[in-house]
């Protein structure tokens, strides 16, 4: 009997040793520590023992038993680390290149009002922020166009209630500032989205604008030139040139459209300059008293300039971008060009 017992220890060890799976150590476990294994069987036999050997072989068979035990144990062990150590060198190949993450970069808007606004700021002027809703008086009586102007159908806009509509251009954000300040000099350079109702390869509902005000004693028209002439040369270098047209703004009085040369031709003549040499890149005027009164400043006292630009219409002449609506597509093959 004692001789059975160590056999089946010898037996379960050997039949470990070729156990390479799961499945083979299990069947193994039940083989010898089952119900119905070979250990539990022999343990039966015990009942038809002379007492006198009980004793020890009871001994002798719980320590076979645990020892059993323990090998599997370890077989398992051993089995789940090459298991894992099999699996790691299949998925990690340190010796593949990495996975890349690219850079993120600005958005083609996000960059032209950047290098406006560092010019702006290098100027003296001051970032000015404000609301996207606005009230009728900010965005239209302030800027002297009453209800009945043509000016409000040139700059149809979406609604909120009768007397609040997105805002057409971030001038009320001037006319908040001067109500605001008070005290001249005014000057601040105001960014931000603005809405039209207005949709075309060259228009969108929701576009970008800044508009700068220079308000102070004394502001001249030569102030606004001379303002413009270092603008266009920092944005633009310092071969470009510029002229003003005369124009009509309800807010400005005299106004004026600001064209730059054209860099496409360097001014011989091409299609995005169509022929004449020049291309229209802002508008500008000297703030009209009846605006200042408006925004409670005395224009008896006090004058001042104003200039407004669309950052699209900019980006797509120096970028040469025919379709304003890539600006919002998210496409990254259009994006990561600039
Ligand atoms: C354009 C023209 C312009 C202004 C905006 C302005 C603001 C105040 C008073 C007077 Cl508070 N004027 N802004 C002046 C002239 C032109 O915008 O073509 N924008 C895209």
């Amino acid at each position: 009997m004692q001789g059975e017992i160590e056999g089946i220890l010898g037996e379960a060890q050997a039949a470990l040793k070729k156990a390479k799976t799961h499945e083979a150590i299990e069947a193994v476990r039940v083989e010898y520590l089952g119900k119905k294994g070979k250990v539990s069987l022999i343990l039966k036999t015990m009942g038809q023992m002379p007492e006198s050997d009980r004793r020890e072989f009871g001994l002798k068979a719980n320590q076979v038993r645990d020892l059993i035990d323990k090998m599997l144990e370890e077989a398992s062990n051993t089995f789940q680390q090459v298991q894992r150590s099999a699996f790691l060198e299949e998925s990690i190949d340190v010796s593949l290149p990495g996975n890349g993450r690219p850079m993120g970069f600005e958005h083609p808007l996000a960059q032209m009002s950047r290098e406006l606004l560092e010019a702006f700021t290098s100027l003296g002027f001051e970032i000015a922020h404000g609301p996207e809703i606005e009230h009728d008086f900010y965005n239209f009586e302030a800027l002297n166009i009453p209800k009945d102007h043509p000016a409000r159908e040139m700059q149809d806009t979406f609604y909120i209630a009768p007397e609040v509509v997105l805002r057409t251009q971030t001038s009320p954000v001037q006319i908040r500032t001067m109500i605001a300040q008070r005290e001249p000099p005014i000057r601040i350079a105001s960014p931000g989205r603005v809405y039209r109702r207005d949709q075309d390869v060259t228009h969108s509902p929701i576009f970008h604008q800044i508009e700068l005000l220079y308000v102070d004693r004394n502001v001249s028209f030569a102030d606004l030139k001379g303002t413009l002439t270092i603008f266009i040369e920092q944005i633009f270098g310092k071969g470009a040139k510029m002229r003003m047209r005369p124009s009509y703004f309800p807010f400005t009085e005299p106004s004026a459209e600001v064209d730059m040369s054209c860099f496409a031709c360097d001014q011989k003549g091409c299609r995005l300059c169509k022929g004449s040499g020049w291309i229209e890149i802002l508008g500008s005027g000297m703030v009209d008293p009846e605006v200042l009164k408006a925004a409670q400043l005395d224009p008896e006292k006090v004058s001042g300039f104003a200039v407004g630009m669309g950052v699209e219409r900019l980006a797509m002449l120096k970028y040469g971008i025919n379709d304003i609506r890539y600006f919002y597509e998210n496409e990254l093959r259009f994006l990561s060009q600039f």
